[in-house]
């Protein structure tokens, strides 16, 4: 099928149907949201009715979003278009949600198989959010204000701020656009990617007076009693691992988080030359050459010790392999 045929396709689905259901993969981010939302809004102001549903719960640096107060943690049906937004697979659609046919699924997830009934899988987008702010008009869907403020959040988001390597003149362009249709991009980057709140920033205060370096490696750990101690509530590294991949003096970074059920969630960050991405598999977790992670048990002084073991090993390889190539004589 040609991209103007899964247009005319796509369209007719989403004229066909009066009540639609969307939702996104679990844990969801700002892509999630933001394609979520803007999709959700641009279908009711076509006059659809919509439900929006997460499981999960609705991130709460989100909560400014236009349309976050819609979102439902069940389906209420009967519901005639099924839609999975930002989804790599089945098994990151939420459990109460994954027993029906998924008749739409659009994505930028490279490894995605095409699940459902119809996909448009772009993965040379930023972002699902990208994917949709280019197609919308196509589908004869309107980009109202809050449409854009949405999209334009899960481009921000999914780029860290128009920084990833993947960034294009295209995705630029599409964000421009939002911009005119009504999007605050000042505002809505502060809020997806610079306010904290003060408990998170006390969190990373932890993080940062532990930082350690071992050679050409960086790594530090939070436990629950620097959780607790900052009375940060939510359960991941306030995004902590952002902060360590920016020291320039480390190539990889590694940060252990111990949470309350025993588990030592290990995230890495690696500069590009580096990939991660296998070590974090032998672990039994996964994830991208620059960003990987993969969780343990067991005491945290072992598992530190057995994953900068690993860690050095893999960095002294590589380093190897990169002076072979880079090397001026
Ligand atoms: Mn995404």
């Amino acid at each position: 099928m040609t991209n103007a045929e899964l247009d005319t396709t796509i369209r007719q689905m989403l004229n066909a149907a009066q009540r639609v259901l969307i939702t996104t993969h679990i844990r969801p981010d700002g892509d999630a949201v933001g394609s979520l939302l803007g999709l959700g809004l641009a279908l009711q102001e076509a006059g659809r009715n919509v439900q929006m549903v997460l499981p999960d719960g609705f991130p709460h640096v989100f909560r400014h979003l236009p349309g976050a107060d819609q979102i439902r943690h069940d389906v209420q049906p009967p519901f005639d278009l099924f839609i999975v937004l930002d989804t790599a697979d089945v098994p990151r659609i939420a459990s109460g949600l994954n027993g029906y046919q998924v008749d739409l699924c659009i994505d930028h997830h490279v490894t995605n198989p095409g699940f459902a009934r119809v996909n448009l899988i772009d993965p040379e987008a930023v972002a699902t959010s990208a994917i949709l702010a280019e197609h919308l008009p196509a589908w004869d869907l309107p980009i109202t204000p809050e449409v854009a403020s949405a999209l334009l959040t899960g481009i921000i988001t999914d780029t860290i701020g128009f920084r990833t390597s993947n960034m294009t003149p295209k995705a630029l362009r599409l964000a421009a656009d939002l911009m005119e249709k009504g999007a605050n991009l000042p505002e809505l980057y502060k809020r997806a990617l610079i306010h904290r709140s003060f408990e998170a920033a006390r969190f990373w205060g932890y993080g940062l007076v532990n930082l350690k370096r071992q050679g050409r490696l960086i790594w530090t750990t939070l436990t629950q009693a620097d959780r607790a101690a900052a009375g940060y509530q939510g359960n991941d590294d306030a995004d902590l691992t952002d902060i360590l991949s920016g020291i320039e003096d480390g190539d990889i970074a590694v940060l252990f988080i111990q949470h309350a059920d025993g588990r030592i969630k290990v995230s890495w960050r690696a500069k590009p030359g580096w990939d991660v991405s296998a070590l974090a598999a032998r672990f039994g977790g996964g994830g991208h050459p620059a960003a990987a992670g993969a969780d343990f048990y067991g005491n945290l002084e072992d598992v530190q010790e057995k994953v900068l073991k690993a860690t050095q090993e893999l960095w002294e390889q590589q380093v190897i392999k990169s002076n072979s190539i880079t090397a001026k004589g």
